[in-house]
């Protein structure tokens, strides 16, 4: 591209090409560094600043989705009473998993991780974020589609869980089912659909993780070079 290509709505990408064995050990660190996060569900009350939570937020923001319409709303609460109300709705809905509908097969692969449906982390962890997924958007007063809005709200997990690891803190995916009570309690709109609960804060003092191995590379990927 040479000057007179100008398009109104572009700037130039800013990009600065790093030297091969640079990438390397930056690829290798990152990996080592993500290599090394854990889900636990033992959360210390702790209390961590709310800029960092922010810049929790901010980070997977910077997701990209479908036609740039980032369409989450990432909800952060610390208030107490707002957290035992969550848990209470989240241990009666999983009550009910565990003991009536939760089937054989998901009951075997749940097993080995020791969840049932006591939530501690809901009310012992300083932030509980809720990861909303907008299926609409708002046009000329009106509601108008998104697009893709599950990967978009995927990656932008991705990225929240990677920021918080990558800060020095721990957090969940916790998937209350059904979790239609957070859209009720914390009063957002019929588009909005609650898609994940994210504790954060520092792991407990003696926090345990299921002795766990993750796939090799031959088993997560298959190459055609
Ligand atoms: N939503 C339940 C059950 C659960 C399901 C899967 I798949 C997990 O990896 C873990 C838990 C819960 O949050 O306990």
């Amino acid at each position: 591209m040479g000057d007179g290509d100008e398009e109104p709505g572009f700037v130039p990408l800013e990009f600065s090409e790093i030297r091969e064995e640079e990438m390397l050990s930056r690829a290798r660190s990152f990996y080592e560094q993500m290599d090394g996060r854990r889900t636990t569900r033992h959360f210390s009350d702790r209390e961590v600043p709310r800029e960092l939570i922010e810049l929790a937020i901010r980070t997977a923001s910077t997701a990209p989705s479908g036609a740039h319409l980032q369409p989450w709303t990432f909800v952060a609460i610390s208030n107490s009473d707002l957290k035992a109300r969550i848990r209470k709705e989240a241990e009666a809905e999983e009550r009910r998993f565990y003991e009536e509908r939760i089937p054989e097969e998901w009951e075997e692969v749940l097993a080995p991780l020791g969840t049932d449906h006591v939530k501690e982390h809901i009310t012992d962890a300083p932030w509980v974020v809720v990861l909303f997924r907008q299926t609409k958007r708002e046009r000329e007063g009106k509601l108008a589609p998104t697009y893709y809005s599950q990967e978009s709200c995927g990656i932008a997990a991705g990225l929240f869980i990677s920021a918080v690891h990558n800060m020095g803190l721990a957090t969940l995916p916790h998937t209350p089912s059904p979790m239609g009570f957070l859209r009720d309690i914390l009063e957002r709109p019929a588009h909005e659909h609650a898609m994940l609960l994210l504790p954060v804060g520092y792991p407990a003092d003696g926090a345990r993780v299921p002795d766990l191995r993750r796939k090799g590379i031959g088993e997560v990927s298959d190459f055609r070079d």
